[in-house]
């Protein structure tokens, strides 16, 4: 019972490839602490990853991969709502409603779209444009309390908060306006290659980010040929960005301070620091490795464990989406569950 009081927390992550270090330490990792405090909602948003050019068949595999990733992270189908967002139709449907209290204008302003449209400029498409609608939906549609995101999506968040209000002020309180939630850790991990630049997955260079199920050697190597600068001491300060980086790394993976990592290198050169990072990075993401590779073969598994997702975030939503379409004025619809 006392469940019904615990807030609700959603988030989402597109399957537009593998996972990086950036993806784990940043988002992912974060998700699972959450699921004893919270009621959580999680979903693969393949809806939102056709909004760049999709290979078909890549789509299909990065969704089973990134949810059985997910499952390896930690997310518990027993305890959260984990699901992929084209199983669960009132995502779209909620999302019609809501882009008639969004503006043009407001849309126009979204820095990612305007990123994304100057790096896709064969396919500025509507969904581009859009696309803070329909994350607006997934967050509205579950009366969501709070959402842990990056700071790359917090302005789609403030507009998913500008959205609801707009709604409640035009047909009456209906829609709760979700808070953002910033995990406790979560630092913003840098490009290995160019560490002024966010690691992502979309790098061209493959030495620049750390994948998820990178090996222990590959791991070591490029954290071996990450660029550093010409001093040679493990400290953080301004204008350090390589070595700032790594020890954000090694401090998010490992829970020491600065001034810890500072002294544990004292005397010895990076090469020494960059084996370490390495070597315990590898460490921590060998567990989620194994738990992929088990998940991934198992297809029955994940089948179900999505569908059950499904069937619950259903529920859960058409249940509120029912509700808005009544405030709207449509005719009631006894087909409509
Ligand atoms: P792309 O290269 O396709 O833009 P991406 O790697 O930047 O992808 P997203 O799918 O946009 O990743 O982000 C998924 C989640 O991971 C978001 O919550 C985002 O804030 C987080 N995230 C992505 N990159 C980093 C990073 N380098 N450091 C910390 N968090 C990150
Ligand atoms: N746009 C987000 C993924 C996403 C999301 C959401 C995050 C889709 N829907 C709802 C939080 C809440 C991204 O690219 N990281």
């Amino acid at each position: 019972m006392s469940d019904d009081r615990k807030k609700v927390i959603f988030s989402a992550i597109q399957p537009t490839g593998t996972f990086t270090l950036g993806n784990y330490l940043g988002a992912v990792r974060n998700w699972s602490p959450l699921q004893d405090e919270y009621n959580c909602i999680y979903a693969i948003a393949d809806l939102h990853a056709i909004t760049v050019k999709q290979e078909p068949k890549l789509l299909r595999q990065h969704t089973l991969e990134a949810y059985a990733l997910l499952l390896a992270c930690g997310i518990d189908p027993n305890k959260s709502i984990f699901f992929i967002q084209s199983h669960v139709r009132t995502h779209v449907e909620l999302s019609w409603i809501l882009s008639c209290s969004t503006q043009f204008g407001e849309l126009s302003r979204m820095t990612q779209f305007k990123d994304k449209s100057a790096k896709h400029t064969d396919d500025v498409n509507a969904g581009l444009f859009t696309y803070p609608v329909l994350m607006a939906a997934d967050i509205l549609a579950y009366k969501s309390d709070l959402v842990p995101v990056g700071q790359d999506q917090k302005q789609h968040l403030e507009l998913a908060r500008n959205i609801a209000q707009r709604f409640n002020s035009r047909y009456g309180d209906t829609l709760v306006v979700p808070e953002p939630y910033i995990p406790k850790t979560g630092a913003k991990i840098m490009s290995l290659q160019d560490p002024t630049k966010k690691m992502s997955k979309s790098d061209e260079n493959p030495n620049a980010c750390i994948l998820i199920l990178d090996d222990k050697d590959t791991i070591v190597r490029k954290f071996k040929r990450a660029v550093t600068d010409s001093e040679s001491e493990v400290c953080y300060r301004e204008g350090k960005d390589g070595i700032n980086n790594l020890m954000s790394i090694y401090s998010s993976v490992t829970g020491k301070s600065f001034d810890e990592i500072t002294s544990e290198f004292a005397g010895k050169g990076y090469g020494d620091f960059k084996i370490a990072v390495g070597e315990t990075v590898a460490d921590a993401l060998a567990s989620v490795r194994d738990g992929f590779n088990r998940y991934i073969n198992d297809k029955a598994y994940l089948k179900e464990c999505y569908t059950k997702g499904a069937e619950m975030a259903l529920k859960v939503s058409s249940r509120n989406v029912s509700k808005v379409y009544h405030k709207v004025g449509f005719v009631d619809n006894e087909l409509y569950r």
